[in-house]
């Protein structure tokens, strides 16, 4: 059995987690108790007046992008363009609090293991470089200089460039990320795991095969135009708040809302729009935002959207009017099989697997088949399953059959996490470069770019487990954590020689040390970055391709910090004393880098640095939008694939690994889940009382859960509390990262290596 990670054992004893209570939560979405939670949060952090400026600089023209999700700014953003969980990313890290070197000479890192994820990062922020002592088990500070100079003697002795790894998070700015990816190929390797690996990878390598471009193909005008908008495996109430507003409006035009979700999430519900005074005086309960809502079972969507399909074909028989015979006859291959595979599916399978009926599913067709306009969202409840690649290309084909992409109104949209994650693929990060953007990097800064692919983060574990990694650098995140199998990982990172984090906040990965360890503090996003030549402002590229400005103005939280780009930039020249590359110049003048990335990728960034002085930013383009199929074929294909039986046996569910509302991945603000009615715990799974009656639990239980997958390994995690929800019978949720001791690394989706983490077979049994 594998024994509890660092910081499960005090988890339970933390202050803070003090069993929880559980209360259905009454209202809307939004509403007075996100305003009450957003003043709250600011008044906890200590930050007042401080944090209210800040916030209104935010998704501001002249001001900086929100660091939450990747929800586009409205075109014309009004004067408080941010909701309560952006409040939550921008006072998290505009905190007074600091983690200076007296917090250090304090604290052991083996104390400092047993923490909570909450209680190391709620102290606040880094504020200069540390370096790891193994004989007195402290990080102590080292100037920067030496620790340049340290990491450029362990990339230089590297016996293989493949022995170092560099992984991203996805709120890197465009400008750092391709610093950084020039500089981990200049080193040699393509070794460039990001968080995407985790989040969204699966929908990037569907729509690529399926439609030649990786990226949705909306724009936030066309949730305007819509008339039927599906929400697929989503919760946006959480997790893109600013959603709310357009799907809010589409309600109120009339438009359809489709939602296919286990939970009942509150924001798919309903929802009132906190910065709104009429409608927070009001004193109905906010607007009904789906019109129809589905609870698949876990997994189900593949079934599911299948028999969606199944049935427009049917209806289609009837008619001979609904599909889209010109788009399908013009710009798709492989339909005749597709329709041949369809009309082989039978309803009871589909019902069986997808935990619908027939009828319900008809309805959705029903509603589809009527509408003009359908624009298709998804987020993670269908990237991180096994069959999560043929689940999208499903969403694909159903949109495909009525001419849905590339046509105003509609499209598909899979709504991104991190704020620039998207951004950041577009710069290079990805262990799988195509040969155009090496050819291209390379004729730029005149060397020869690796061309053999990297790891994924997933290989990265894999590699550092067996021995095969010297250094592992992170550009911000939270390895440790955010990865799946836990217990696994610590074992896999403390294998390494030297750690490497560039971080803001103190985290569960910083504890997590190889033999030698680094902590590089640096700016955030809300802060000023002044250089020699002044004032410099970095880019990001929302979930929607618009790159615009972003440029903090609150003074630095630390004399000491570097931003991100001057990191790489200085890295590189201790790395390589005698580089080509101007990274001197480059670290003064973000300008240049711009220049930079026009010339390596000219055909999306011409005129880069006139191009973000428009209000608003530019438009990357898609050329699926513009119904330009970058395919094998040239055009947009359908394509097969089975429903998965899925059956678990016998007294196993399928748990779903989830965001509350108070955290950011592995960032926990506190251990409340408003409208899920949880305070003052996260250490919960949620189920279906028949189940819970079944296994013979009660309410309020305290169980220990075990998860089993095919490599045998015994994974297990204690002291849970059983709460009672509305989720289909045979399924269970409860939060990340807490549960990832459960996730196996080994088990991904097909075609992506994204882990698993929406399907987790597990047992449980009361804890002891
Ligand atoms: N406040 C806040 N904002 C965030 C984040 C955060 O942690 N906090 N994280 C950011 C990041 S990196 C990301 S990737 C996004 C994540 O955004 P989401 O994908 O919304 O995040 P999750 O909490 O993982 O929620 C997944 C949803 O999918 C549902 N689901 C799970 N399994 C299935 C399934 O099999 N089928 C269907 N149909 N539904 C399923 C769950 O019930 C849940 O509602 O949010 C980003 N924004
Ligand atoms: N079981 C399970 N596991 C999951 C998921 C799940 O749904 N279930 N979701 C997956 C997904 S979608 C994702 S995206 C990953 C997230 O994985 P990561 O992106 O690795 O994790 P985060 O928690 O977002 O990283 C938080 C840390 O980033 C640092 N940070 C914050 N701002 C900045 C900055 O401006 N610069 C720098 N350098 N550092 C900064 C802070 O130190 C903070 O502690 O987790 C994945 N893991
Ligand atoms: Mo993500």
């Amino acid at each position: 059995m594998s024994e509890s990670p660092p910081g499960e054992q005090t988890a339970s004893h933390d202050q803070q987690d003090d069993g929880g209570r559980v209360k259905p939560y009454p209202g809307p979405a939004g509403g007075w108790g996100s305003l009450k939670a957003g003043i709250g949060h600011i008044l906890n952090q200590g930050g007042t007046l401080a944090a209210a400026s800040a916030l209104l600089r935010v998704n501001q023209p002249n001001g900086f992008d929100c660091p939450g999700c990747a929800w586009p700014e409205p075109t014309t953003p009004g004067m408080l363009e941010f909701c309560e969980n952006g409040i939550k990313a921008v006072t998290w890290e505009t905190t007074p609090k600091r983690v200076g070197r007296d917090f250090f000479a304090q604290h052991t890192v083996s104390s400092l293991q047993q923490q909570s994820d909450r209680w190391l990062e709620g102290h606040g922020r880094l504020t200069e470089p540390m370096r790891y002592h193994r004989d007195t088990d402290h990080y102590e500070p080292i100037p920067w200089e030496a620790a340049f100079n340290l990491l450029a003697d362990r990339f230089n002795a590297l016996s293989n460039p493949n022995r170092a790894v560099f992984y991203t998070s996805g709120r890197t700015s465009n400008e750092a990320a391709f610093l950084y990816q020039l500089f981990v190929r200049k080193l040699g390797t393509n070794n460039l795991p990001d968080c995407s690996n985790m989040c969204h990878e699966s929908s990037g390598v569907a729509m690529t095969e399926s439609i030649g471009t990786g990226k949705g193909t909306v724009t936030i005008q066309d949730f305007e135009l819509a008339d039927c908008i599906l929400v697929i495996g989503q919760n946006p109430g959480t997790n893109h708040p600013r959603m709310l507003t357009e799907l809010q409006k589409a309600a109120k035009r009339g438009a359809k809302i489709i939602t296919l979700n286990p939970l009942k999430e509150r924001g798919l519900e309903r929802f009132k729009h906190p910065q709104h005074p009429a409608e927070m005086l009001s004193p109905t309960g906010g607007t009904a935002i789906s019109s129809t809502y589905l609870q698949p079972v876990v997994g189900g969507d593949l079934a599911a959207i299948k028999g969606i399909c199944k049935r427009v074909i049917e209806m289609n028989d009837d008619t001979g009017t609904i599909l889209d015979r010109d788009f399908i006859e013009e710009h798709t291959t492989g339909f005749d099989a597709f329709l041949e595979d369809l009309r082989a599916t039978d309803w009871q399978q589909i019902e069986q697997q997808s935990g619908l009926s027939q009828q319900q599913l008809s309805e959705v067709a029903e509603i589809y088949t009527h509408s003009k306009r359908v624009i298709a969202c998804w987020a993670m409840g269908l990237t991180q399953h096994k069959h999560a690649v043929p689940t999208i290309q499903m969403i694909v084909n159903l949109l495909l059959m009525c001419g849905h992409i590339g046509k105003n109104g509609a499209g598909i949209c899979p709504v991104r996490g991190h704020s620039n994650v998207q951004g950041d693929r577009t710069m290079g990060i990805t262990e799988k470069p195509s040969t155009a953007f090496l050819d291209s990097l390379g004729k730029a800064f005149n060397f020869k770019p690796p061309r053999e692919p990297g790891y994924n983060t997933v290989e990265t574990i894999q590699a550092m487990s067996q021995g095969k990694v010297d250094v592992f650098f992170a550009m911000g995140g939270n390895f440790a954590a955010a990865s799946p199998d836990t217990v696994h990982t610590y074992q896999a990172l403390q294998r390494c020689g030297l750690t490497v984090h560039v971080s803001t906040k103190l985290n569960r990965s910083h504890t997590i040390v190889g033999q030698d360890a680094l902590i590089l503090p640096c700016l955030g996003r809300t802060e000023s970055d002044i250089s020699s030549t002044g004032p410099q402002s970095v880019t990001v590229e929302d979930s929607m391709s618009q790159v615009h400005a972003s440029s903090g103005s609150r003074k630095p939280a630390s004399p000491l910090l570097l931003s991100e780009p001057v990191i790489v930039a200085r890295l590189a020249r201790a790395t390589f004393p005698s580089d080509t590359a101007d990274w001197d110049n480059l670290e003064k003048n973000y300008n240049l880098i711009r220049d930079k990335i026009a010339e390596v990728l000219p055909e999306q960034f011409h005129d880069f640095n006139d191009r973000i002085k428009l209000p608003g930013g530019f438009y990357l383009g898609n050329p699926a939008r513009d119904r330009q199929w970058e395919t094998a074929t040239g055009k947009a294909l359908f394509t097969i694939a089975p429903i998965p039986d899925l059956t678990l046996p016998a007294g196993q569910l399928r748990l779903m690994t989830l965001r509350s509302h108070d955290q950011y991945n592995t960032t926990v603000y506190s251990n409340n889940d408003r409208y899920r009615g949880v305070s003052g715990t996260r250490k919960v799974i949620f189920m279906n009382q028949d189940d819970i009656a079944e296994l013979k639990l009660h309410d309020g239980q305290s169980v220990s859960i075990e998860s089993h997958f095919a490599d045998g390994v015994q994974r297990c995690v204690a002291g849970f509390r059983v709460v009672t929800y509305d989720i289909p019978r045979g399924c269970a949720a409860g939060y990340f990262p807490e549960l990832n001791p459960l996730v196996s690394v080994n088990s991904t989706a097909v075609g992506s290596h994204t882990p698993t983490s929406k399907f987790i077979p597990v047992t449980l049994s009361p804890s002891s």
